[in-house]
């Protein structure tokens, strides 16, 4: 799959796909990453891709015209139409349901605005995918456009050991309990922290119980919308809801 990224930041994004376990995915080819520097496509002698919003009002629009002309050389490289994401405020929140969809896809053009926004009229005739991180405000698309990368990159074979994201808490729909390793017991400031018993008992059943009751008992507190999906997607058992009768959730 390829992914292009319009940007007027393309340095960001350097650092990020020559490091950590999703390297493998960009550097065999496996997930192509090509970055275009949105000011390329601008028309005037300051290489402007910004300008006063009609209406008046705080800080700067982005430009049809340049964007256009770069998707249309975007489109150009590539073999069929491409689906057109914009990353921004007020878009579709990005779950791994979506993170699935790209992975198993052609690819995308990734736009990352700046300033305010983009002009509409872009939007309304080229975007296909809207997409926000969730309700904070960034200074730009480009962290958004890094993150689908990265989870899209993590799903391709053999960048995980063995298909460890079938575990994954979203995947799963529950979010994951703690983690333990050395030492058994950690002493400090005076008092000792072991690592729970069930986790030291060898037995596959007992630890397997032990994580899903510390999975269905986190997801419980802090997720109950998780725990609401779960159950109306009948991944909930009759051992789970006993389990959480006894919480009292
Ligand atoms: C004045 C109103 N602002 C909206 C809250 C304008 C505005 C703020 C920040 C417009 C664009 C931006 C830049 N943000 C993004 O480009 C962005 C973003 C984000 O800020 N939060 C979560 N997801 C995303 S995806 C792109």
């Amino acid at each position: 799959m390829r992914f292009d990224i319009v940007t007027l930041f393309p340095e960001l994004f350097g650092p990020h796909l020559t490091q950590g376990i999703t390297r493998r995915a960009f550097e065999s080819g496996q997930v192509e990453v090509k970055l275009w520097q949105l000011r390329d496509f601008a028309d005037n002698h300051y290489r402007r891709v910004d300008d006063r919003p009609y209406g008046g009002g705080p800080g700067m629009v982005m430009l049809v015209e340049p964007l256009q002309r770069a998707l249309a050389a975007v489109q150009a490289e590539r073999q069929a139409s491409a689906a057109v994401v914009h990353f921004s405020p007020t878009g579709r929140r990005l779950d791994q349901a979506l993170v699935r969809e790209f992975a198993a896809g052609p690819g995308a053009v990734l736009l990352c605005g700046r300033y305010e926004g983009i002009d509409q009229r872009f939007i309304d005739r080229h975007v296909t995918h809207e997409i926000s991180l969730g309700d904070f405000v960034l200074s730009g698309g480009e962290l958004p456009a890094l993150a689908l990368l990265d989870a899209v990159a993590r799903l391709q074979d053999g960048v995980l050991s063995a298909p460890s994201h079938q575990q994954d808490s979203f995947e799963a729909g529950l979010l994951e309990g703690p983690q333990y390793s050395r030492p058994e017991v950690l002493h400090a400031d005076g008092g000792s922290q072991p690592v729970p018993a069930a986790l030291l008992s060898g037995h596959h059943a007992e630890i397997a119980r032990w994580r899903r009751e510390r999975s269905l008992e986190l997801t419980a507190r802090r997720r109950p919308d998780l725990i609401a999906a779960a159950r109306a997607a009948g991944r909930l058992g009759p051992a789970d809801e006993a389990f959480l009768r006894g919480l009292g959730l």
